[in-house]
């Protein structure tokens, strides 16, 4: 392949060997790229403190007004918005919101904004490579896409031929082509699927699951009164269209409640705040819960007619008094009934939220269930004001190309699903169970890991055992835009086109199908993910399980039940379909019902309803270790984007007030923190709000990866502090269960220092 045009001089030539941080000067890169406007940011949807920096350069680019509009989709997130491109002479300048698609309503958030600075960030990877000295050494060979695919497919061949095709793990982060990343990997014959879903939103979507048989539902905004927010920070972990939501609900005078150990920008929207104690929300929803059934300020109606097992409810919740719930979370009897009245007085408009990342705690998993079951007491599912289906749930059943039937696999997989975690649904599974047994060898050794859309190195707990766990490998390839951390230690990448330049499978969004599609001509030596999971395949022999010759062909048998013009759909960006009809109230549960006693909890030898599990707590001298989203970043792979950089440049430990000034911590000084697993150095944020037994790190900063010049070693990981601890029933791991000591910086820690 010739070398494409928009390369700089200094990128290595095809076949040449490199030491990966040594090129791609961002200087260089500056004066020839695209002219890009600072304004594009500060038109997000949110107010953000935002400094205006050294990206206001070029900022009149916009002025000519000549620019053409292209609708796609954003992949800063996984909320997937609808964006409009403004394009110009072939360069993208701005990224604006599309009001026609439901999950931007006509804004992006900054991450959202900052889209431009993916497509052009000088780092981003740029040509297929192959490692060329040690692992994580840093030196590469540029090689063509054909060596690289067949090198990638001969490993893996190797791999399932000496060791059968389980011993390779595929892992992959929730995008728009996983079905095909699944694909492939069934086609192999490989049980072993990791996904985010374990480190993220387990606890919540197992629980509503099994009460509610969905997953993830939302709420009727418009028509609700009060919505009780458990850990769930919209404001700041945003969910674009809900964040928007929760802003004017608020600003109407919502009732919101807000539970978390630290004064979050929702809690600064929030009617009243309670900085419960890390782990007990399950005794708070226990006690609401108590007060609702005793007091008799249930739905009576819908719980006889839609709910099963209200009896062994009534009885298990005899115990948890709101006077036995406030020795647990530390929150004030009299306040816990209270709200547990007034939550009640507006039902069916009343909504406990079922959360997002609710991997706190182990016990985070009975914290939903009791969250459910409050919703079902309310009467709410259905009703204005309340529970509506949403997340992952219906949907246009789109069209596909037809393909032959998977192997069958006999093999167990590695992450324990379903034998030793038989409630996980096998697409979930539990990623940091595979980890651990590429380092016990148990039940067998992995050998191969390919790693599409994500980066296990920075976002599993103990990124040191997870290291050790990618040394141990034969084989390791990573499908990325960027130089993530994973990648820098892999063995061959295959660099994806980032979301602006590829055309992806159909987006369903409410009613209406979305297009991502490129906005302008891909940059480098880059291939869209279809393409490269397609001709990956088509060198494992598995040619016929992708079926397409290129992305178009798939998208056009999606839409082909639908009588779509294709054309149209490129040109407008999505088509509206009829709105679907109004079905009956239906629970995909075993008995059919809501499910208040759970006879699948009970089938595996779990009490059906919610019982107290008492939290670990940080011994004397010990804080428990938060985490948590900000608005300006987007997880671990924002941190090279020079303008969210100037939004948030690094991650100051938060500490309480009086908590800084007795261990004579100061605002600004370095302080070192350290937990079982791992050690960091940090500046101290001494702060009111938090509580004075928790310590906050956002997450996202602190990386390896040299080649990402931007984020290289700029603040810290709390995955290098967080240990390892995994809920038995939802495979959810609990970030909070960490502990960790907080001290100032000496001189003796200097001389031996550095992070984890
Ligand atoms: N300490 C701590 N740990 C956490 C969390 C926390 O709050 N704190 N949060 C947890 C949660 S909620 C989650 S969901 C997980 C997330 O865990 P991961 O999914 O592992 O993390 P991401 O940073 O989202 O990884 C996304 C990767 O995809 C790449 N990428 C982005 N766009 C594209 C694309 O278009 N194509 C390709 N091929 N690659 C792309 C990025 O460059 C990045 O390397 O982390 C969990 N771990
Ligand atoms: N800007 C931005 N938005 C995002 C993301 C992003 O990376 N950046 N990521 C997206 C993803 S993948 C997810 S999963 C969601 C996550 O969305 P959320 O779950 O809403 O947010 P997090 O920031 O992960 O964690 C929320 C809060 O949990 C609190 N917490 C910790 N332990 C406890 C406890 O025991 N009890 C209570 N009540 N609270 C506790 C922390 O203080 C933190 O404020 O955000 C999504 N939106
Ligand atoms: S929420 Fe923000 S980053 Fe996520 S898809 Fe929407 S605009 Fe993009
Ligand atoms: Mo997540």
């Amino acid at each position: 392949m010739t070398q494409k045009r928009n390369e700089l001089p200094s990128a290595p030539k095809q076949g040449e060997t490199f030491q990966w941080e040594h090129y791609f000067t961002r200087r260089q890169f500056l004066k020839g790229s695209a002219a890009v406007t600072a304004t594009a940011l500060a038109a997000g949807g949110l107010k953000t403190g935002m400094k205006m920096g050294k990206s206001a350069y070029a900022a009149d680019e916009l002025n000519g007004g000549d620019t053409i509009d292209i609708s796609t989709i954003c992949e800063n997130c996984v909320w997937r918005c609808g964006a409009i491109a403004k394009v110009k002479d072939g360069v993208l300048v701005k990224l604006e919101g599309n009001p026609e698609h439901p999950n931007s309503r006509g804004k992006l958030c900054p991450r959202g904004n900052a889209g431009v600075k993916v497509l052009y960030d000088p780092d981003r990877l740029q040509f297929p490579m192959i490692r060329a000295g040690e692992r994580g050494s840093g030196l590469w060979r540029r090689v063509s896409w054909d060596e690289a695919l067949q090198f990638t497919a001969d490993n893996m061949k190797r791999i399932k031929d000496n060791y059968g095709p389980e011993a390779m793990i595929m892992s992959s982060t929730h995008n728009l082509t996983q079905p095909y990343f699944e694909n492939l990997l069934k086609a192999f014959g490989t049980p072993n699927y990791g996904t985010q879903r374990s480190l993220c939103f387990n606890a919540m979507t197992i629980a509503f699951t099994y009460t509610y048989g969905l997953a993830q539902p939302g709420v009727d905004y418009d028509n609700c009164k009060y919505v009780i927010y458990t850990g769930r920070n919209l404001a700041e972990a945003i969910s674009n269209s809900e964040t928007q939501q929760m802003m004017d609900f608020a600003a109407k005078g919502g009732k919101i409640l807000v539970l978390d150990p630290r004064y979050t920008i929702t809690a600064s929207k929030a009617i009243e705040w309670l900085p419960i104690k890390p782990g007990t929300d399950l005794a708070f929803f226990l006690a609401l819960n108590h007060v609702v059934v005793t007091e008799g300020l249930y739905d009576k109606e819908f719980v006889d007619k839609y709910c099963v097992g209200f009896d062994k409810l009534e009885e298990s919740l005899k115990t948890y008094s709101p006077e036995w719930a406030a020795q647990r979370c530390e929150i004030d009897a009299d306040i816990i009934r209270k709200i547990a009245r007034e939550f009640a007085s507006q039902r069916p408009a009343a909504v406990a939220h079922p959360n997002w990342r609710t991997s706190n705690f182990t016990n985070s998993f009975q914290t939903q269930r009791s969250i459910a079951i409050l919703n079902a007491l309310m009467g709410n599912w259905g009703a204005s004001g309340g529970l509506v289906a949403g997340g992952e749930e219906g949907g246009a059943a789109l069209g596909s190309l037809s393909q032959p039937p998977y192997p069958k696999t006999t093999a167990p997989r590695l992450d324990g699903v379903p034998w030793k975690y038989p409630l996980v649904p096998l697409k979930y599974g539990v990623i940091q169970e595979i980890r651990d047994s590429l380092l016990t060898g148990k039940p067998y050794q992995g050998k191969g890991w390919l790693v599409y859309r994500q980066n296990p190195l920075m976002s599993i707990p103990e990124r040191r055992k997870t290291m050790t766990a990618l040394k141990n490998l034969d084989f390791l390839a990573v499908i990325d835009i960027l130089p993530n951390d994973t990648a820098y230690y892999a063995d061959v990448i295959l660099p994806e086109s980032t979301y602006l330049e590829r055309w992806d499978p159909i987006a369903p969004a409410g009613n209406k199908l979305f297009l991502r599609q490129p906005v302008v001509e891909p940059l480098y030596e880059t291939k869209g993910g279809l393409m490269i999971l397609k001709e990956l395949g088509d060198r494992l022999g598995l040619g016929d399980y992708f079926p397409y010759k290129e992305e178009q062909d798939i998208i056009k048998a999606q839409i082909e039940p639908f009588q779509i013009d294709f054309d149209e759909l490129v040109d407008k960006g999505y088509v509206e379909l009829e709105s679907e009809e109004h079905h009956e109230i239906e629970f995909q549960t075993k008995s059919g019902k809501i499910e208040l006693n759970s006879s699948l909890l009970e089938s595996v030898g779990e009490p059906g309803v919610p019982e107290w599990q008492e939290p670990p707590a940080p011994p004397q001298g010990k804080f428990y270790l938060l985490t948590g989203k900000v608005a300006q970043h987007s997880q671990f792979t924002t941190q090279n984007n020079e303008w969210l950089m100037e939004l948030m440049p690094d991650n100051p430990v938060w500490i309480n007030t009086q908590v800084a000034k007795k261990l004579g911590i100061k605002n600004g000084q370095k302080v070192i923190i350290e937990s079982s697993v791992g050690q960091v150095i940090d500046e101290a944020l001494v702060t009111e709000a938090i509580r004075p037994d928790c310590v906050f790190i956002a997450a996202g900063f602190g990386h390896l990866s040299k080649a990402m010049k931007v984020g290289y070693n700029i603040g810290v990981s709390n995955s290098a502090l967080h240990e390892t601890h995994t809920d038995s029933l939802s495979g959810c791991q609990a970030l909070t269960e960490t502990f960790v000591t907080v001290r100032p910086l000496s001189g003796e820690d200097l001389a031996g220092g550095g992070t984890a």
